[in-house]
């Protein structure tokens, strides 16, 4: 075993800087020595594991009694399956998936006209993309909590942001970032930099973390110098791309501050390396600041290229353009060592990047990097108030709002609780500053965390959730691919409690966790939210327009409003499906055999499919989802003349 695996995390906390270990290229061994412990169960006997969970703990009941609803809503990345999920908490019942970037056969995603008009098709009307990989999901903000308006999320693979409507827990719309690779940080901005009256999102903030030859046409394959990251910024309304910032080293995860004055996002690649060996070279990458105003002051003065096709201004982010604090767009912060997240403190004042290859967490004040902008502040790197040992592969940083953050450590399978302001004491030199308040052993390899309300004012430190990237023994075997283990934890005391562990299907990533009564989910449609809508079953009908065939109707339990419809082999089918049942609950599907459709619509929801019937003969289209004792009789016969 490398040295890296051997370091036993240190309980009582602060550690001496002497102490602290980079990872190396010759420490890669360790990492790799992590997967190995994954594939041997057998090492970690049970008995060592956390201590048996407390659901008598005060505040924090995890197991309910049937009909009993959770405290809070959960909004999870669904990772490879391109959706966003659902949760209850804390019970961890995953209660709906919301489908974005990848098709869905259960609402139809990705078969119906209007899905596929939200993902985006190809001149044929096939899907452009098929596969997603999201990772963040964040929500609008308004005085600095979340106002149950949006919510958005990613797709590191193609580049695209989801925005999803809290009312209908629908995607309504999905943008593709231009000039950009492996887009994987996202956060919206929490009010205006400039205008205090509005005092909630307007933008979203995008980071690219792969570097690309821009434009990425063919030219400069190999001159991987000049390979270039970009950072996006989209309106939250019209999710077009307002404008991008063209970076040195890469963008990886982010965070705004509650001012709106500021984003920053972590580099890992400084570097610019296009091997790993190459992105940790270097002791120390960089957060990147970002002073939204003057970006937008120097768009709107015509200080921007484009690229390609892409119309979007691009500013120049580079190190080089940006050497005066006093015209700067964006400014470098020195932090260890291939940094992970960067989180900002529920105070406002400050964001936490965790070192992931230094066992270190880097404070860096705001009120600071404003300073060093407006000229009162010579060095850039003064805005580091604390850097400190936590534990070994930090990522992720919650907070409870007591002025505690608590991090993961990914080596080390913990989560450390740290004082904030203890932590910039020791830096100091304080050397009895403890800034450790506690460890919990997780299980295992922690990669997020997040608290309940913990990236807003009104951070309450109830309770977290840890996204496990390994599950090892905790769940029943099911053949080589383990479940994904959400653990849940009381932090409402000095001492961290682990109540509960939850499967989870690869790969979430990040969520976030907020009170209940923050949305109001509408239960049953508008008709006029279709402008198809077929709102009246005496309104069904078949029209032919050439070889175009437009079918309308309506379902009500247990009868389509057409009980059969006849079309020509060859015919370009447009069905238009109006759902008129109105009570809460009452969903109904619509498959057709042999044409590979299947959608539901729900209540006064109206949706539609094209298709051309290429194939003869009797299809009985019937309801896919139970509705009434007479769900089985409920279908209508599609009959295609040869
Ligand atoms: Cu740490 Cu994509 Cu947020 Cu996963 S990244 S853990
Ligand atoms: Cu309608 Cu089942
Ligand atoms: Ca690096």
């Amino acid at each position: 075993m490398s040295d890296i695996m051997k370091q036993e995390s240190n309980p009582s906390g602060a550690t001496g800087m002497g102490r602290r270990r980079f990872l190396n290229t010759a420490a890669l061994a360790g990492l790799a020595s992590v997967a190995a412990c994954a594939e041997k169960p057998d090492s970690l006997p049970a008995a060592q594991a956390a201590p048996a969970a407390d659901n008598a703990h005060p505040g924090t009941a995890v197991h309910l009694k049937p009909g009993e609803l959770d405290t809070h809503y959960g909004l999870w990345s669904g990772g490879h399956t391109g959706d966003m999920r659902v949760l209850g908490l804390p019970s961890g019942r995953e209660l709906h998936r919301i489908p974005c970037f990848v098709p869905d056969a259960l609402v139809g995603w990705g078969i119906t006209n209007e899905s596929k008009q939200v993902m985006g098709t190809k001149p044929d009307g096939s899907l452009q993309y098929t596969v997603a990989d999201t990772h963040h999901t964040h929500a609008s903000y308004k005085d600095g909590n979340y106002d149950g308006r949006y919510a958005w999320i990613n797709d590191k693979i193609n580049s695209r942001v989801a925005r999803i409507r809290l009312d209908y827990f629908i995607c309504d719309k999905i943008t593709e970032l231009p000039n950009t690779q492996g887009f994987h940080g996202i956060f919206p901005d929490k009010r205006d930099p400039v205008d205090p009256a509005i005092n909630y999102t307007t933008r979203v903030f995008c980071g690219g973390e792969f570097g690309i030859p821009l434009p990425n046409d063919g030219h400069g394959l190999d001159d991987t110098d000049a390979y270039r990251a970009m950072f996006s910024c989209l309106d939250a309304e019209t999710m077009e791309v307002r404008w991008q910032v063209l970076v040195d080293g890469n963008c990886d995860l982010l965070a705004t501050s509650y001012d709106g004055k500021l984003a920053a996002t972590n580099q890992y690649n400084v570097e610019n390396g296009v091997h790993y060996e190459d992105m940790m070279s270097v002791e120390r990458d960089a957060c990147l600041f970002l002073n939204i105003a003057r970006i937008e002051e120097a768009v709107k003065a015509g200080r921007f290229k484009t690229f390609g096709n892409s119309k979007v201004p691009v500013v120049d982010g580079s190190r080089k353009a940006n050497a005066d604090a006093k015209t700067a767009l964006v400014a470098y912060v020195s932090v260890p060592k291939n940094p992970h997240g960067v989180n900002a403190s529920p105070d406002g004042k400050y964001f936490i990047c965790s070192g992931k290859l230094s066992p270190t967490c880097t404070v860096i004040e705001l009120s600071r990097v404003l300073d060093w902008f407006e000229g009162r502040a010579e060095k850039l790197d003064d805005a580091i108030v604390a850097e400190v040992e936590v534990g070994l592969g930090p990522l992720h940083t919650a907070f409870d709002g007591r002025g505690n953050a608590i991090t993961t450590l990914f080596l080390d399978s913990q989560l450390v609780k740290w004082n904030v302001d203890a932590a910039i004491r020791f830096h100091n030199g304080d050397k009895n500053a403890n800034y450790v308040i506690d460890r919990l052993d997780v299980q295992y390899q922690p990669g997020h965390v997040s608290a309940t309300h913990s990236e807003t004012a009104s951070a309450d430190g109830k309770f977290l959730a840890v996204g496990c990237k390994f599950s090892k023994d905790r769940f029943l075997p099911v053949g080589p691919l383990h479940a994904e283990n959400e653990q849940i934890v009381d932090i409402s005391g000095e001492k961290m409690v682990l109540l509960a562990d939850h499967p989870t299907r690869g790969e979430p990533h990040d969520f976030i966790i907020f009170k209940r009564d923050l949305v109001r989910p509408k239960q049953v449609y508008d008709l006029d939210d279709s402008p198809i809508a077929v709102k009246d079953p005496k309104e069904s009908s078949v029209q032919r327009e050439g070889r175009k065939v437009t079918v309308r109707m309506t379902s009500q339990a247990p009868a389509f409003s057409l009980r059969e419809f006849r079309v020509k082999k060859g015919d370009e089918v447009t069905l238009i499906l109006t759902n008129l049942d109105k009570i809460e609950d009452l969903t109904h599907g619509f498959a057709i055999p042999k044409y590979n459709i299947n959608f539901i619509v729900n209540p006064l929801e109206t949706k539609s499919v094209t298709f051309i019937a290429d194939k003869p003969g009797v299809y009985w289209a019937y309801c896919t989802h139970f509705c009434h004792a007479l769900h089985l009789e409920m279908r209508t016969r599609m009959i295609v003349e040869a």
